[in-house]
């Protein structure tokens, strides 16, 4: 995929390592505080194998409220300018607001991750000219009420048509087909049955794109097993393997040491 001045190769597994900087993800502090944490925890992330670094200034966890594209840019531009100038790594913009897709491209991200996938008016003619990978996401519903009562007939067969009916649409607006990035958006409108399935059948969203799973820390974890948010790197882990055994390219993670040295051993096993 290019990346804007930065490329990457999808013939071994690609982690993107998540970088919050919505004020809930900093214990305290003021702005310089948070972008140099920010900063910093970007490059233990890189130092730990990361390729990509998502960073998102609104949260998507369910039951939260959205914020406005002035908030969101003064969260995520001054971030994606000090990573673009300080580490030799991609950046990924985390948005559905067109605005801040222009904004982050224009401060130095080399890719979209979008919830929505860019179903926002637009969000395609931006992907398009600024020429970026994207990532395309399934969600029923919308973050605030999105985990209310999803109802499918058949999950997975729902999830890869409506993928397919956005690439199709990201294609016919001028995306390049090679640059677009698939994702069931496990925890998005469904239940923990459905995420189970999705992942179990994960390889029956085809091999036309790329595809991303993100499972780490998700509350289906917290459901199964009862633990908190903390301690929920184990699993994730585990969950990221079955991933990657069902065909998923590129992992979404919290915990990128632990992901890259069991990535490793996968790759050693039935790769090198
Ligand atoms: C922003 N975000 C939160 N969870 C995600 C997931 O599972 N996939 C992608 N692509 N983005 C996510």
């Amino acid at each position: 995929m290019i990346c804007g001045n930065r490329r990457i190769s999808l013939s071994r597994t690609v982690v993107m390592g998540i970088l919050n900087v919505t004020p809930d993800s900093f214990s305290d502090g003021g702005r310089f505080r948070d972008l140099d944490a920010s900063l910093r925890h970007a490059e233990s992330m890189q130092a730990a194998g990361a390729e990509i670094i998502d960073v998102g200034g609104e949260s998507t966890r369910p039951g939260s409220e959205s914020v406005t594209i002035a908030q969101e840019l003064d969260r995520v531009v001054p971030v994606i300018e000090a990573l673009n100038r300080d580490l030799d790594v991609v950046i990924s913009i985390d948005t559905s607001k067109p605005a801040v897709m222009r904004a982050a491209i224009d401060a130095g991200a080399g890719m979209i991750n979008d919830v929505n996938a860019l179903r926002s008016e637009g969000a395609i003619p931006i992907a398009a000219a600024a020429g970026v990978p994207v990532c395309l996401m399934h969600m029923l519903g919308e973050p605030r009420t999105m985990q209310n009562s999803p109802v499918y007939g058949d999950v997975v067969e729902e999830v890869r048509d409506y993928l397919e009916s956005r690439a199709a649409a990201c294609i016919a607006g001028g995306v390049d087909k090679r640059q677009i990035v698939i994702d069931p958006g496990f925890g998005f409108g469904k239940h923990v049955g459905h995420n189970l399935e999705l992942l179990r059948r994960l390889k029956e969203l085809g091999t036309e794109y790329p595809v991303m799973a993100g499972l780490s820390r998700k509350s289906m974890i917290g459901k199964l097993l009862g633990l908190p948010m903390d301690r929920r790197v184990h699993a994730s882990v585990a969950l990221a393997m079955i991933a990657l055994a069902n065909g998923a390219r590129l992992l979404r993670v919290h915990d990128v040491g632990p992901t890259v040295d069991a990535v490793r051993m996968y790759e050693a096993v039935y790769f090198d």
